[in-house]
């Protein structure tokens, strides 16, 4: 995987130096990896083979590496640390971070579309470019953005706080591991298990990532923590207190864990990623 996404970013003909330089920096850090793994371990619990999956793996890591880029941009979180290092701006410059989070975009669909490398039928590969492109659009990611920044330093409800949490975070995840089971053959029952799946480890994902804000450590989760409370932003815990939040988390994976019930053992890098989510410390 990170052999594969280093030879998509070495420097591609026609590509000015510095745009791949920070292409590079944003994508092949230190981070968890996250998104690719669901990817790769949904094409294989729906008996599919992760090397066709690895393109749209690729894929979804580089378009969770634009989301990072951008989130982390003056106008937005004015982050001066993600995963222990400077932000792409601190680096490269506000210009060339929002561009090269742009062209990573732009990459991941590219990527997506190359029928030749991922070797299924080109209506499966419709469906999951449409997919991914839902997710993280108006309706998804970006969506959820707007809506967490509208509400900063304002009182919000539970059904708002899921709303954002879903949005910004959730639909990405399970876009990632409906592509991926989408690769893999998977349909009918079993894909609706995926989605209710994906549907809870997304939010329970977000809701632990709120939780690390306040409790984590600053040299696991490498970012500054306590941003959430400086900015007044709306998470679990200002909505339904630490304890609650925990609680939902908890509850969200288990249900999440029981959806892949009738999944045999090859669903169990699935099942492990989901236990991670909760027992995270970074
Ligand atoms: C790029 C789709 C898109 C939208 C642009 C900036 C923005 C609009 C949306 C923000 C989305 C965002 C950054 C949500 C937070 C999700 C989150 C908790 C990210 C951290 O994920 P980890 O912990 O990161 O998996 P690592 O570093 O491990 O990869």
């Amino acid at each position: 995987m990170e052999r594969a996404l280093r030879l998509l970013l070495e420097r591609p003909a026609g590509v000015p130096r510095e745009l791949a330089r920070a292409m590079r920096y944003g994508v092949l850090g230190p981070g968890k990896s996250l998104r690719r793994l669901l990817v790769l371990a949904g094409a294989e619990a729906c008996g599919g083979s992760a090397s066709r999956a690895l393109p749209l793996a690729c894929a979804a890591e580089l378009i969770h590496a634009y989301s990072l880029v951008h989130d982390d941009l003056p106008a937005m979180d004015d982050a001066d640390l993600r995963r222990g290092r400077p932000t792409s701006h601190r680096v490269f410059g506000e210009a060339t971070a929002i561009l090269a989070g742009d062209a990573l975009q732009t990459y991941a669909f590219q990527l997506m579309a190359d029928q030749d490398k991922i070797g299924v039928s080109p209506s499966i590969i419709l469906q999951a470019i449409h997919e991914m492109a839902v997710a993280v659009g108006a309706r998804g990611t970006v969506g959820g953005q707007v809506v967490d920044l509208e509400s900063e330093g304002k009182e919000i409800d539970e059904k708002t706080i899921e709303y954002i949490h879903t949005r910004k975070t959730g639909e990405m995840i399970k876009a990632s591991i409906r592509c991926g089971a989408l690769i893999g053959g998977c349909e009918g029952e079993k894909l609706e298990a995926m989605t209710r799946f994906g549907d809870q480890i997304g939010l329970a994902f977000q809701i632990v990532d709120d939780i690390l804000d306040i409790v984590g450590l600053e040299e696991d989760l490498g970012k500054d923590i306590g941003s959430d409370l400086e900015k007044k932003k709306a998470t679990y815990p200002s909505v339904l207190g630490m304890e609650e939040s925990r609680k939902t988390a908890s509850a969200l994976v288990e249900s999440a864990l029981k959806q892949l019930s009738s999944f045999d053992e090859r669903a169990e890098p699935l099942r492990a990623i989901a236990e991670f989510f909760l027992a995270r410390t970074n």
